[in-house]
């Protein structure tokens, strides 16, 4: 398995570092290192999203426990990407004190994170029916397909959809549209349109941890793959284009320098500010979240927003 894993990243990144304009999957970010380092961009006040979806769940989990269960339909949750459930937590939380029958499946593929999640709920909430899945998304489903009966309400959080460019987007929601059954909902957290100053400030902090989350990505192919990037030759550059809702993420070359890639046996050059792109961060208005929907295999069937409406959890159902 560990080799598998380590042969399908060494072969992205050669990929992506061979190629006219250089990219690197912004997936690869999320490593021991990289886990701890997001944790601190969810904390940072500029990363406005962490604290606009807690505010959404925190203060309207009876409106959202309403709509999960219209008519009274029993329904059990499904979190993809589940991480450390901080804002699941509250609606789990409110659930069992509402003395409502679910069981909480959180869908990882990291064993590591799984368990740490699983752990954390035993102990905060010994009553709780949570039953991991430690497979890819889509397999995760299929497994459910035939596990469960009662309906599903899958958790896509924190603006993780804003990752993948619109088209895959589509591609993405379609294949899980099409993998839920006639009355599952999809529940899934969207980062809005805004001052494209509070957005450029969320993915270009003044405390630079932003800049060290992507620049770890480098330190990462240092540590797993023997290459010798020196970071302090590379800086971190974000910048949101309000006409396409984009916030781009590179790591710009500040001299012309040769990169070893040693377990690879290989070498990147690298031209001044020449850089790699490492990441799309695709913030949507309520217009275009509709479309994405019906694009899709979905409805809205209801938007819940902040107090700032900068950001969305937007309920859906299948078509
Ligand atoms: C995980 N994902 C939704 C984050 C985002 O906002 O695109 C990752 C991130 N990149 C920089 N800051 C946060």
């Amino acid at each position: 398995m560990e080799t598998t894993v380590l042969t399908t990243f060494a072969k992205d990144i050669i990929e992506g570092l061979s190629g006219k304009v250089k990219t690197l999957p912004s997936k690869y970010f999320y490593d021991e290192q990289g886990d701890k380092i997001f944790q601190a961009i969810m904390d940072m006040p500029e990363y406005y999203l962490t604290e606009c979806e807690f505010e959404i769940f925190s203060e309207q989990k009876d409106s959202i426990h309403r709509a999960f269960s219209a008519g009274n339909e029993p329904f059990d949750l499904i979190e993809l990407g589940a991480g450390d459930g901080l804002k699941t937590k509250i609606l789990l939380r409110y659930l069992l004190d509402q003395q409502v029958d679910f069981v909480y499946y959180p869908v990882d593929i990291s064993n590591h994170i799984l368990d740490e999640l699983v752990l954390d709920l035993k102990a905060e909430m010994p009553e709780l029916k949570v039953s991991p899945i430690n497979q890819e998304y889509f397999e995760a489903l299929n497994t459910l397909r035939n596990m469960n009966d009662r309906k599903n309400i899958v958790l896509f959080l924190g603006s993780n959809i804003g990752n993948f460019h619109k088209f895959e987007a589509t591609q993405f929601l379609s294949k899980l549209s099409a993998s839920c059954r006639k009355n599952d909902m999809l529940f899934i957290g969207i980062d809005q349109k805004k001052d494209p100053r509070i957005i450029q400030q969320a993915y270009d902090d003044p405390h630079n941890i932003t800049a060290s989350f992507n620049l770890n990505l480098l330190m990462r192919i240092n540590r797993e793959l023997g290459a010798d990037f020196n970071i302090d030759q590379f800086k971190h550059y974000a910048n949101y284009n309000p006409e396409n809702g984009e916030v781009n993420s590179y790591i710009f070359s500040k001299s012309n320098q040769v990169v070893k890639i040693r377990t690879l046996n290989c070498e990147i050059s690298f031209a001044e500010n020449e850089y790699i792109h490492t990441e799309i961060s695709k913030k949507y208005n309520i217009q275009e979240i509709k479309h994405l929907a019906d694009n899709s295999g979905f409805k809205v069937l209801k938007n819940f927003t902040d107090n700032k409406n900068y950001f969305v959890d937007s309920l859906w159902e299948i078509i």
